[in-house]
Formats: structure tokens, sequence, C-alpha cells
């Protein structure tokens, strides 16, 4: 049935290909194991299921293949100890973005889908950098607990998977540290990203939704309005009346209810989408025929405490990949 799906971006044949990007980084948040999210979801076969299931070629990219992560990542901290700077590892934040960055503009072509694995969602500078390079109309449709729009002035925590959206808007750019400076201006307009599933918006954050004027569909939304309601009202907002607007959904599965699947991630929150909800989101963006590109971050299978735990929370992110590239019930 998925090749009924009309993906109007894509190729749409035999030859139709899905690019994975592996993005196995976790410095722009504190806890080991979120780099190995990629690595558990292909081990659970996540490719030979977009491959087998789904019908798509599928060919993998390692922007930070030869880069030894675990090493860099020690030397900032080492380094910090001294210097304790607002934001934490900016300098090694920043060039593993810039790898993404650059392999996601070089090596993925316009009708080509852009599949991301993280890694902490620090990597969306990157991956949605990369995205609309080739699509800079591209709407941003960003589902998590959390707003990742904290700007360098107002992050109290000082990780940067946190800060992301503000990197992507170009917020507060003056006060950057200098190896940002990759980072292409006039990238994201605010009005082309809608969030669903807050649950956990700093003060800080609450105010830069509100002067900005962005839209933000929180847990309160999706229980007043229902899920479908407001998936549509998100694509209808970064569509701005362009039926054929391409789409890229950033998809932290901390949006998720830890009760309900998702227990192996970093900054869990109580409350959150259930798990019908969680892929009928991606199931009706994928049915738009618009989505071009998806991220999958924050698995982290260390902080599972069993082989349950970690096997629910990794078959939601291959299941999520899944039901964006054309999964259907029937
Ligand atoms: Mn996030």
């Amino acid at each position: 049935m998925s090749s009924q799906i009309n993906f109007k971006h894509l190729v749409n044949d035999e030859n139709r290909m899905c690019k994975i990007v592996l993005a196995p980084f976790n410095g722009g948040q504190p806890h080991g194991g979120v780099d190995l999210g990629a690595e558990y979801m292909m081990k659970h076969g996540l490719k030979q299921q977009i491959e087998e299931i789904l019908k798509w070629n599928t060919e993998v990219l390692d922007p930070l293949n030869g880069v030894n992560l675990e090493q860099l990542k020690a030397e900032a901290d080492e380094q910090e100890k001294e210097t304790k700077p607002k934001i934490k590892r900016a300098d090694f934040v920043s060039m593993a973005n810039k790898k993404i960055y650059e392999t996601c503009k070089n090596d993925i072509s316009k009708g080509e889908f852009q599949l991301t694995l993280g890694g902490d969602h620090s990597i969306a500078i990157g991956s949605i950098a990369g995205l609309l390079s080739r699509y800079p109309d591209a709407g941003i449709i960003w589902i998590d607990a959390h707003a990742d729009i904290n700007t360098v002035n107002t992050t109290e925590s000082g990780n940067l998977h946190g800060c992301p959206v503000s990197f992507l808007a170009n917020m507060d750019r003056k006060d950057w540290p200098k190896s940002f400076d990759w980072v292409p201006e006039n990238l994201l307009a605010t009005d082309k990203i809608a969030y669903i599933g807050l649950r956990d918006v700093d003060a800080g954050e609450k105010k830069i939704l509100r002067d900005n004027n962005i839209k933000a569909f929180s847990m309160y939304h999706v229980d007043r309005y229902g899920i479908n309601s407001v998936v549509e009202q998100a694509i209808a907002h970064v569509s701005k009346g362009n039926k054929d607007c391409p789409i890229m959904i950033s998809y932290d599965v901390d949006a998720i209810d830890p009760e309900a699947s998702v227990q192996c991630t970093g900054t869990k929150v109580d409350y959150g989408l259930n798990n019908r909800e969680a892929l009928f989101l991606c199931e009706r963006i994928c049915e738009t025929g618009n989505v071009v590109a998806l991220d999958v971050v924050e698995v982290n299978p260390s902080l599972g405490a069993d082989e349950t735990e970690i096997l629910k929370t990794v078959a939601m992110g291959c299941s999520i990949v899944r039901c964006t590239l054309g999964e259907t019930l029937l």
C-alpha cells in the first residue's frame, strides 16, 4: 500500500532514494549513550524495513566517520572546567553540525529523502540547514516535549540540544561563538516552524515563542482539539497556503509519553503523546505528499532499565521512520 502515497517532491518510481545520515553525536547534552541511538535503530533492521517493506533504495552517509567524538568531548569538558563558558562544548557542537550540514547539502539531491538519525537534538542545526539549502521554503514541524529555542543568552543549562531552533532562526546571532559563523543567514523564518507536543518550556522560551508569535501546540492543544486538528493546523501554518510546500519533521522521541513507549531518552517528561498520536502525525504529514526529510533524535539506549524498555524505545524510533516514509495500516 505504501506505493499509493504520492511523494510530490521526491522521485516516485523504483529509483526512489532515502539517504540515511548517521549523526551519533552526544555533545549537545550531558548524557552518554544518545550517540548509540542511530546504531540501535539500524541494528533493529531499519534499513531493511525501508528497503523491503517500503520499497525505497537506501544509502548510508556517515559525516562523523573518522572523527574521535569521545576524545574531543573529553577534551572540551577538560578545557571548560577552567573557562566555565555559558554554553557547553560550543566549538565541538559546531564542528559536528558543520559536517552534518555539508553532507546533507552536498551528498543529498533534490528528489531524495533526507533521514537523519541522532544523536541529541543539537544535530538538527546541521540537518535542517542542509535541508533548507535544497528547499529554502520548507516548513519545519518540530515534535518535542521541549521548544529547544533557548538562545546563547537565555539558556540556563548551557546544553546546546536546548538551542537548535534559535540557531536556525539566527536569534542573538551577534552573541554566537565564532565557530558557528558557517550557519547561513536568513535560514529559517520563525513563521515557518510549528511545534507539537510541548509540555516543558522554560520561562525564557515562553517569552521567545510569544514575542515571535511562533505557532506552538502543547499537550493542552492536543487534549483540547485532538491530534488530527493539531496536525492539520501545523501543516497549514508552515505551508502558508502553498499545498505543495515541502515539509520536514524534526522528531524528538521525548515528545512521546514515557509510560507509552519512550523510557530511553535523556529528558523525559510525563503526560506526552500516546503511541497512536505519535505515529498518526507522521502518517498524516506523509499523506500530504510533501514530506522531504525527517530527524529522529534523543533515542538513548543506555538509559533503559532493561531490554524491554530499550526495545520499546528503539522500535518506536523505527516506527516513526516507517510511518513518515509511507507505511500505512491498510
Ligand atoms: Mn528536542
